[in-house]
């Protein structure tokens, strides 16, 4: 059968979204390897559901199954290899969903891909406890757009598909701000408690607060030179709010990069950290802090490649 969503990159949080899509669509999820098809899944509430989700590997797909949608839920650094991957085998037009981290891979592959780009920004919390099962931890809200507010309507008919499935979703305007605002977040927390190997609320004790805030003085720098308004009133002061209320929020989290390199995968420092070194250098402003942490993060996974 035709899939309406195809769904690339059986992490847990493309698992989530082909588990909650399957309920109301045809659904297929694209893996590079074996997976069982038979795939259970823990609610925030707790119970637990078990549906046959098929599985297809990327060198199996025609455009005869070119679906309505293709969310890309692959880490950062998978994902432009995986689009061109796509592209070549689906034909051009189709919608793809960028559900990355970071602002690096979606103005790359909305100049590339050879139809519509939309991203989404979501804060659902999902975990893989192995190749057959997954966590949902809890639910969020998901955001969905075009860069410069591009593709309005794929965007409803998309959201409209999310809700639809049981999700909370939003077709917005502005998701360059949303996108940069979850980046600055996550360039915040996730260096340091990778590079520190503990889990986010441990960044509220006052040996981390030095490099914190240099972390959040820099990044508001840059996102200022941008023009991305600051979130919760004006300033630096609208930036440390946002940080503050996620390290508690998720005080008990080990963040995506910890995992990262818990698993001895590489961590998504160049999607994160890179765009924001990036347009520092563009606009002049120095930002030491953001530097040293790449740089440390840098060397961890060069040493990680050489124990293997
Ligand atoms: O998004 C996150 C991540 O782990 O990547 C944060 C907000 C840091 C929560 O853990």
């Amino acid at each position: 059968m035709t899939p309406r969503h195809l769904v690339v990159g059986p992490g847990a949080l493309g698992r989530m979204l082909a588990h909650a899509l399957a309920d109301r669509y045809p659904v297929k999820l694209v893996a590079r390897r074996a997976l069982p098809e038979r795939q259970t899944l823990t609610t925030p509430e707790g119970r637990t559901l078990t549906r046959q989700l098929p599985i297809v590997r990327l060198e199996q797909l025609t455009p005869a199954q070119a679906p309505a949608f293709i969310h890309l839920t692959t880490k950062a650094y998978a994902a432009d290899d995986a689009a061109d991957a796509l592209a070549e085998r689906l034909g051009p037009g189709i919608p793809l969903v960028l559900w990355q981290n970071g602002f690096a891979v979606q103005p790359r592959l909305s100049e590339r891909w050879p139809g519509p780009v939309l991203c989404a920004s979501t804060t659902e919390g999902a975990y893989a406890l192995d190749d057959a099962s997954m966590v949902h931890a809890g639910r969020g809200e998901s955001a969905v757009g075009g860069l410069d507010g591009r593709h309005a309507e794929t965007a409803q008919m998309l959201v409209d598909d999310l809700n639809r499935a049981g999700m909370t979703a939003d077709a917005v305007d502005d998701i360059d701000t949303r996108l940069w605002r979850k980046l600055a977040v996550n360039a915040a927390i996730n260096p340091l408690v990778a590079l520190n190997n503990v889990p986010n609320g441990a960044l509220e004790d006052a040996r981390f607060h030095r490099e914190l805030d240099a972390a959040i003085a820099e990044t508001a720098a840059i996102l200022a030179a941008l023009g991305v308004a600051p979130p919760e009133g004006a300033g630096v002061d609208g930036w440390h709010r946002l940080v503050n209320r996620v390290i508690q929020a998720t005080a008990g989290n080990r963040a995506s990069m910890l995992q990262d390199l818990d698993a001895g995968r590489p961590t998504e420092r160049n999607a994160i950290l890179g765009p924001l070194i990036e347009q520092a250098r563009q606009h002049r402003l120095p930002c030491p802090q953001l530097e040293a942490l790449n740089a440390r993060l840098a060397s961890w996974e060069a040493a990680q490649r050489q124990e293997r």
